[in-house]
């Protein structure tokens, strides 16, 4: 059965059971805020509905109640290689179901016929100053897309509301099928002689990337390709760009609206941009050690001198993991079998050995553990992507894969407009009984 008919059968089941839930207990409270809560981003409030994925503390991020490693051996794979098809990454984060190797293919297929991208996206991404980064190249080429959405022509043309996830499931499929080739495209302006190249059909989609920016010949990197956007393609949506996605998308404006508006929250040095900064921090222990690998006395003292100077060692810490990431040690294992040579590899192991306990001593972090970007970016490094700007851009290719299933999904659930209110701090200080008199307290004073 094709994929928009199985999606079909599993939204009727699950919209029936949200509906039911609703009807027999719509007023059971399910989450409660403290006031520490409400003023730190509302940490562990659980706010928002997604089945797509989810990030346990203790267990780390489960695709479809799977864990990283069952999906990596459950998914179907190209003949001889290691890493799982993309495509059927895509097929069962959206209907929960492993795909078959046929429905997998079937969703590849899909995006080799949507994967060009129109002229005048290039031109503009040539025509922007080299200086730009590549993160808003991405942002703005995705916002360029939006005048072929298809969600905006059913809109415009009276498309109904139980219709709506069909024409965002549709935007979705034709971007996602662009995504490599955009990436390729910036990496290759920005980077490269400007050529833009055609995929290969006799590649599946993460792959071809690797061809796109002319690394086709390298095996190991198709490998990473595929292991690299399988990790990064959901984390629940309470992160920042899932979570603007899916309120951007709230107001009906279509994927690409709200794609590009996620890419803008990637591209923060607490989310996305960790990847490139966590390479440039171990860039900058090399260069200091003079190329040369520190002991481990010595890199616990650059550690310390990094936290003294009032900065976060990247791709260290979680708002809600407290285990390391097992997307950290996916690639870890990665880095052990195809590059345990390499002082960039070994330096980043030996800051994994170090970090952890350091972070707990300092007692500021609440998560110590590294999280995905500790070693994504050493393992592009090693692979010849020494331009660490363009990290993000690969984390949000593989991101755009789960933030628009989620879309598909808010709207196939019918989701209403996210609209939270916004309160006072003097209709907090009510709130506290209006037994706290605040008014005389000063800029020392530590609420
Ligand atoms: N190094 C140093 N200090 C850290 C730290 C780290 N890696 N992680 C957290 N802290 C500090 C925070 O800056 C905060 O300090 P202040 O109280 O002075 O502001 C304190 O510990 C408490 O923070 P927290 O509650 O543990 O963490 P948050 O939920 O607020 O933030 C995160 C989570 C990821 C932003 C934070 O751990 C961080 O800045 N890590 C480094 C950047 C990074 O790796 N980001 C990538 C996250 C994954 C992703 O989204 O891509």
């Amino acid at each position: 059965m094709e994929l928009s008919k199985r999606l079909e059968e599993k939204i009727r089941e699950v919209y029936e059971q949200v509906r039911y839930l609703v009807a027999v207990s719509g007023e059971t409270i399910i989450s409660q805020v403290s006031l520490r809560q409400f003023l730190s981003g509302n940490r562990g409030v659980d706010l928002l509905l997604s089945d797509v994925s989810y990030v346990d503390p203790f267990d780390g991020l489960h695709y479809r109640g799977l864990s990283i490693n069952q999906v990596l051996n459950l998914l179907p794979k190209p003949v001889d290689c290691v890493f799982p098809y993309a495509g059927g990454l895509y097929a069962f984060l959206l209907t929960g179901e492993i795909p078959a190797l046929d429905e997998a293919l079937e969703v590849e297929n899909i995006w080799k016929d949507r994967a060009a991208i129109p002229d005048y996206v290039i031109r503009m991404l040539k025509a922007m100053p080299p200086d730009t980064h590549p993160m808003t190249m991405l942002s703005q080429a995705i916002l360029a897309l939006q005048s072929q959405s298809k969600f905006v022509q059913g809109y415009n043309n009276g498309l109904q509301k139980e219709d709506h996830w069909r024409a965002t499931l549709e935007d979705s499929l034709d971007l996602t099928a662009k995504a490599p080739s955009l990436a390729a495209a910036i990496y290759n302006i920005k980077y490269g002689s400007g050529e833009v190249r055609e995929i290969d059909p006799n590649l599946d989609w993460s792959a071809n990337f690797a061809h796109l920016i002319n690394k086709g010949w390298d095996l190991h990197y198709q490998e990473l390709c595929r292991l690299f956007f399988l990790l990064h393609a959901d984390q629940g949506t309470g992160n920042v760009s899932a979570h603007t996605a899916c309120l951007v998308n709230s107001a009906l404006s279509d994927v690409y609206y709200s794609c590009s508006a996620a890419m803008n929250g990637l591209a923060g040095p607490l989310h996305g941009r960790a990847n490139q900064d966590s390479l440039e921090w171990l860039l900058g222990i090399m260069e200091f050690f003079g190329g040369k690998l520190p002991t481990l006395e010595q890199l616990a003292a650059y550690i310390w001198d990094t936290l003294d100077r009032g900065k976060v060692i990247p791709g260290y810490g979680h708002a809600v993991l407290r285990c390391p990431d097992p997307r950290f040690v996916a690639q870890f294992e990665f880095g052990e079998k195809y590059m345990a040579d390499d002082d960039l590899f070994k330096l980043a192991g030996m800051v994994y050995q170090l970090v952890p306990d350091i972070l707990k001593k300092q007692g500021k972090a609440k998560g110590v553990w590294p999280n995905i970007d500790a070693i994504s970016g050493t393992l592009q490094y090693h692979c010849g992507l020494k331009e660490f700007d363009f990290y993000t851009v690969l984390f949000g290719v593989g991101r755009l894969l789960g933030i628009t299933i989620n879309l598909v999904w808010n709207r196939a659930l019918l989701l209403p407009l996210e609209r939270p209110q916004s309160i006072t701090i003097e209709m907090v200080r009510d709130r506290l009984h209006g037994t706290m008199d605040i008014s005389g307290l000063g800029a020392d004073t530590y609420l």
